[in-house]
C-alpha cells in the first residue's frame, strides 16, 4: 500500500514536470504513465566472493594488469581483517547491485574505537591498479567506485547505499585500533530485470569462439537491462537513444523483453523538448527527467529506426500510432539542417552534437547524410505499415534528392569511396552509412568496403557502437567472411584480453583509450557493445556454420 502511494506521488511529480515543460506533445503526461506501467520488476540474486586474487603487473595483459587466484575467501571469516588490508575479492562475474556485510569481533576483543574501511569496486583489473587521484578525467570523479565507510562499533551490519557494478572488490583498512575483527557475512544483492541466459540455442556447428562471444554479449545485455536499458551499469546508468536501439536489437534475439523497449520509447517521447526534439538521454531518478540541452541529431533519427524495429518485433501498432508524431518531428528537425543542395550542413545553426562513434578526428558529415537517408526510408516504411504514408508522401522524393547529392558531392568515383568533410576524409563509418542507406549499389558497396579495410590510414571506429554499423554494412553487401572475421577479431579480441562483458571503448592498439581522459572511468560493461548477440542469432548462416 505504502509503495503504491509513493509511486502515485512520484508520478504526479513527473506529470507536473512534463506539463511544466510546456510539453510539445499533448500526450506527454499520458506517455509517461504508459512508460511507468511497463517498468519491470527487478530480479535479485545473492552473490558471494569466489576467490581471493592478487593483481599482477603484466605488460602483455589488458592495460598492463591481470588477476591471479591466491586463495579462498574463507580466511576473511576467521582471520583479522587488519592483517588482510588490501585484499582483492573476485566475484567471478560482472555483477550490479548493493553490497551488504557484517563484521564480528575475534576472540575476546572489545570494540573501543571506530573503524574506517575503503571498498574499491572494479570492472577490470587495470581500474583497481591505477591511482584515481589526482583525478585527470573529464567526467565526474564520483563515477569511480571507491567508497569509504566509518563504522562506530563492531559487531555491525551494513548495506551500502550505492549501487555498484564490478567483478573485483578491494578492501583497505584505513583506520582501526587494537581489537581484531573479521567478516561474518559479505555478499552482493545482484539485480537485473532479466535472468541471465548463457546460450540462445546456437547450432551445434557454432565455433567455440562465437559461442563465447554470444555468451559475453548476453551477460553484457543482462547487466544493462535494469528498469530502463542503461548504457552502462557503472556509468552513465541511464537511457541513451543509441544504446536503446542496439540493446533492443539484441533483446529481440535473446531475452525478448519487449515491454522494456516500449517503456524506453515512451519515456524518451514524454521527455522531448519544447520543439518536440528528443533528448539523447534521460534519467529515471529522482523523477524521470531529461538531461536538458543534450540532443544528438543522429540519435533522434535512430529513434525512428528503433520504433520500426519494435513494431516489426511486436506488431504493437497502438504504441507506434501514439509515437508517430514524434517520428515525424525528428525527421522535420533533421531536414532543417540540410543545404539547398540536400547536403547535411555541419555549420548550420543550431549546430547539433552528432555521436556515431567516440573517435577523435572522425568527420561525421557523410555519416549523417547516410543516416538521414536511411531514417527517411525506414520512417516511410513505418508510415506504410500504420497507414500514414499520405502524410509524408514527400519523404521518398527527399531521400532520392539526398542520395543524388551524396553521389555527386561525397562519392569519389575514381577511388570508389565515400569522402567526408573539407579534407575529404575516408572513414569506415562514412562507407558504412552510405551502404546502409543504399546510396551505393551492391557492387560499389563492396568496392568501398574492400578499399577502406585495406587502407592503412583510413579512419577506423573507436567503439563497438561504430563497429556495429560496419558489421551491418559488411553483411548488407554480402561480405560475410569479412563480417565474421571482424566479429572474431574485435569482440573476440576483447575476450582474449579478459573481457567477461563487452567494453564501451576498444581500440586493439590502445588499451588506455578513453573519451574521458582517464580509462578507469570508461564503462567496461556497455550496452552498445552487446550486439554480437543480434548478429550471431540473426545470421546463423554466417556465424553458426
Ligand atoms: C556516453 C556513453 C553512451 C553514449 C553517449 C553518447 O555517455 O558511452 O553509451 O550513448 O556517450
Amino acid at each position: 500500500m505504502e509503495k503504491k502511494v509513493f509511486l502515485l506521488v512520484g508520478l504526479l511529480f513527473c506529470c507536473i514536470f512534463v506539463y511544466g515543460q510546456s510539453a510539445y506533445y499533448k500526450s506527454s503526461a499520458e506517455w509517461l504513465q504508459k512508460s511507468e506501467s511497463c517498468k519491470p520488476d527487478l530480479k535479485y540474486k545473492e552473490c558471494l566472493p569466489l576467490a581471493i586474487v592478487k593483481a599482477v603487473k603484466d605488460s602483455t595483459a589488458f592495460q598492463g594488469w591481470r588477476m591471479e587466484k591466491v586463495g579462498n575467501p574463507d580466511i576473511l571469516f576467521s582471520e583479522s581483517l587488519k592483517s588482510h588490508s588490501g585484499v582483492i575479492l573476485d566475484f567471478g562475474e560482472h555483477i550490479t547491485g548493493n553490497l551488504s556485510f557484517s563484521l564480528k569481533l575475534l576472540g575476546n576483543a572489545v570494540s573501543d574505537a571506530p573503524i574506517r574501511l575503503k571498498f574499491t569496486f572494479a570492472e577490470v583489473p587495470g581500474e583497481l591498479n591505477t591511482p584515481f587521484d589526482p583525478y585527470p578525467g573529464g567526467l565526474s570523479r564520483a563515477w569511480l567506485q571507491d567508497e569509504i565507510i566509518t563504522l562506530m562499533t563492531v559487531p555491525v551490519s551494513k548495506r551500502m547505499d550505492r549501487r555498484v557494478s564490478f567483478r573485483y572488490m578491494k578492501i583497505d583498512v584505513l583506520g582501526a585500533s587494537s581489537f581484531d575483527f573479521a567478516f561474518e557475512h559479505i555478499s552482493l544483492r545482484a539485480q537485473s530485470s532479466v535472468d541471465i541466459m548463457k546460450d540462445t540455442n546456437l547450432a551445434v556447428t557454432t565455433s567455440p569462439v562465437i559461442r563465447k562471444i554470444n555468451e559475453v554479449g548476453l551477460a553484457t545485455l543482462k547487466e544493462c537491462m535494469q528498469t530502463v536499458y542503461e548504457d552502462g551499469p557503472k556509468r552513465d546508468r541511464r537511457l541513451w537513444i543509441g544504446d536503446l536501439y542496439l540493446e533492443a536489437l539484441a533483446n529481440a534475439y535473446s531475452y525478448k523483453n519487449h515491454n522494456l523497449t516500449k517503456r524506453c520509447l515512451y519515456l524518451l517521447a514524454a521527455l522531448a523538448n519544447d520543439e518536440g526534439l528528443l533528448h539523447a538521454t534521460v534519467l529515471e531518478e529522482p523523477v524521470p527527467h531529461p538531461q536538458t540541452g543534450t540532443h544528438c541529431l543522429d540519435y533522434s533519427l535512430i529513434y525512428n529506426i528503433a520504433l520500426l524495429e519494435y513494431l516489426k518485433e511486436t506488431s504493437d501498432v497502438e504504441t507506434v500510432l501514439d509515437l508517430w508524431p514524434v517520428a515525424v518531428r525528428q525527421i522535420e528537425m533533421a531536414l532543417r539542417q540540410f543545404s539547398p543542395q540536400w547536403i547535411y550542413d555541419m555549420k548550420k545553426q543550431p549546430v547539433y552534437w552528432l555521436v556515431f562513434d567516440w573517435k577523435d578526428g572522425y568527420d561525421r558529415q557523410a555519416s549523417m547524410q547516410g543516416l538521414t537517408i536511411l531514417a527517411l526510408n525506414k520512417s516511410y516504411e513505418l508510415a506504410q505499415i500504420i497507414g500514414k504514408e499520405k502524410e509524408v508522401e514527400e519523404w521518398p522524393k527527399i531521400a532520392k534528392a539526398m542520395r543524388n547529392a551524396a553521389r555527386k558531392y561525397l562519392y569519389d568515383k575514381k577511388r570508389g569511396v565515400i569522402v567526408s568533410g573539407e579534407k575529404n576524409q575516408v572513414s569506415y563509418l562514412s562507407q558504412a552509412w552510405m551502404i546502409l542507406s543504399e546510396v551505393l549499389t551492391q557492387k560499389e558497396s563492396m568496392r568501398a568496403m574492400e578499399h577502406v579495410l585495406s587502407m592503412p590510414d583510413a579512419c577506423y571506429p573507436g567503439c563497438p557502437y561504430g563497429y556495429h554499423y560496419v558489421m551491418e554494412a559488411l553483411l548488407k553487401c554480402g561480405m560475410n567472411d569479412e563480417a565474421r572475421k571482424l566479429m572474431i577479431d574485435y569482440w573476440g579480441g576483447m575476450i582474449s584480453k579478459g573481457a567477461d562483458t563487452f567494453w564501451e571503448v576498444y581500440d586493439p592498439d590502445n588499451d588506455a583509450l578513453s573519451p574521458y581522459g582517464f580509462f578507469p572511468v570508461n564503462s567496461y560493461c556497455h550496452a552498445w557493445s552487446c550486439t554480437p548477440v543480434y548478429f550471431i542469432n540473426k545470421y546463423p548462416e554466417v556465424f553458426q556454420k
